[in-house]
C-alpha cells in the first residue's frame, strides 16, 4: 500500500468523547480532515451549541450527542445513536476528562471518586460498549488520552494521577485482551497543553508557567494541534502493529531532569 494512504481515515467512523473543545475538538477535527465521519459528546447544551458551530466553521459535519460518559445507560444509547446515524464505530478516543487540584488530605472521598469515575471508569464503560461492534467488523482502534500523570506525581493531583496511571494499564489490558480480534488500543500522553483545563495554571505571572517551561526541552506549552498527527497515526492503518503503547507527546518532559535554577 502507498505509504501515505495508510494514514487515511476515509470511510471510517470515529467517536471522540468530550470533544466540544480542547484536545478532543482538535483530534476530531483532524480525523474529519483525514476522511472520517465524526461523532462526539459533551454534557451541556451550551457546550454542544458552541461545538457544533465550531465544527461547522471548520467545514465539518459532526454528529453531537449530549451524554455523560460515566453513565452506562447514557453511553449505550450514545453508541446506538452513533451507529444508527453513521455506522459501526471503527475508532474510539476516550478523551473526556477532568482534574481537581486539591491537596490530598483536604480532598473529600466524593471528589476523589468523581475524578476516578470520569477519567478511568468511563473509558472502561465506553470501550465496553464499542468493542462488540469492532469485533463484528473485524477491526478497531481505541485511543485513551493519558497524561504526564500516568508516569509522574505532583502535589494536589492524587485522584488524577491515580486515574491516569490506571488508564495506562487499562490501555495495555484492552490491547492484551482484544489484540487477537484485530483491535489496537494505545494511549496518548500529552504534556502540558494550553486548553481550558490548564487555564488556571497559565495566568500571567503564575509560577507554574515558568516551572513548566523549565521542565520542557521544547520550552513552550503544547497546543491541541500538537496532538493531531499522533492521534491520526494511532487511528490509522499506519499503526496496525502498534498495540498497548503510550505515545507521549510532551515536548521532551519525560526525557528531561529539568533546567538548573
Ligand atoms: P478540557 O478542555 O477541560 O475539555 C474536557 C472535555 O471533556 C470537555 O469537552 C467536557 O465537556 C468533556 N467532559 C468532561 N466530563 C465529561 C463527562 N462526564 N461526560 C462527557 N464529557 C465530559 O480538557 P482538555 O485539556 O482538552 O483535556 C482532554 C483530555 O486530555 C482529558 O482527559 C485530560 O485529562 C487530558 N489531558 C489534558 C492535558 C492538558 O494539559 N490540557 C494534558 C494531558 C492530558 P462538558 O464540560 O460539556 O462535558
Ligand atoms: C496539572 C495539570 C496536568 C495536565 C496534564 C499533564 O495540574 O498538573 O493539569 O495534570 O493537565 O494531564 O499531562
Amino acid at each position: 500500500m502507498d505509504c501515505l494512504k495508510q494514514f487515511s481515515l476515509e470511510g471510517k467512523v470515529a467517536l471522540v468523547t468530550g470533544a466540544a473543545y480542547g484536545i478532543g475538538f482538535a483530534i476530531a477535527k483532524a480525523y474529519a480532515q483525514a476522511g472520517a465521519k465524526i461523532a462526539f459528546n459533551c454534557r451541556s447544551q451550551e457546550h454542544m451549541d458552541k461545538a457544533l458551530a465550531a465544527y461547522k466553521a471548520e467545514g465539518i459535519e459532526a454528529y453531537g450527542c449530549i451524554s455523560d460518559v460515566t453513565d452506562e445507560v447514557q453511553v449505550k444509547k450514545l453508541v446506538a445513536d452513533v451507529e444508527a446515524k453513521l455506522g459501526t464505530i471503527d475508532i474510539l478516543v476516550n478523551n473526556a476528562g477532568i482534574i481537581k487540584r486539591i491537596p490530598m488530605c483536604d480532598m473529600s472521598v466524593a471528589e476523589f471518586r468523581q475524578v476516578v469515575d470520569i477519567d478511568l471508569n468511563a473509558p472502561f464503560i465506553v470501550s465496553k460498549a464499542v468493542i462488540p461492534g469492532m469485533i463484528k467488523k473485524g477491526h478497531g482502534k481505541i485511543i485513551n488520552i493519558c497524561s504526564m500523570m500516568s508516569e509522574l506525581g505532583r502535589e494536589t493531583v492524587s485522584a488524577y494521577a491515580a486515574a491516569k496511571g490506571g488508564l495506562k494499564m487499562l490501555t495495555r489490558n484492552i490491547a492484551s485482551e482484544f489484540g487477537a480480534a484485530n483491535i489496537q488500543c494505545n494511549g496518548i500522553g500529552p504534556g502540558y497543553i494550553a486548553t481550558p483545563q490548564t487555564a488556571p495554571l497559565r495566568t500571567p505571572g503564575h509560577p507554574f508557567n515558568a516551572f513548566i517551561l523549565s521542565k520542557t526541552p521544547a520550552n513552550r506549552w503544547g497546543t491541541p494541534e500538537d496532538l493531531e498527527g499522533p492521534a491520526v497515526f494511532l487511528a490509522s492503518d499506519a499503526s496496525n502493529f502498534v498495540n498497548g503503547h503510550i505515545l507521549y507527546v510532551d515536548g521532551g518532559i519525560l526525557a528531561y531532569i529539568g533546567k538548573q535554577p
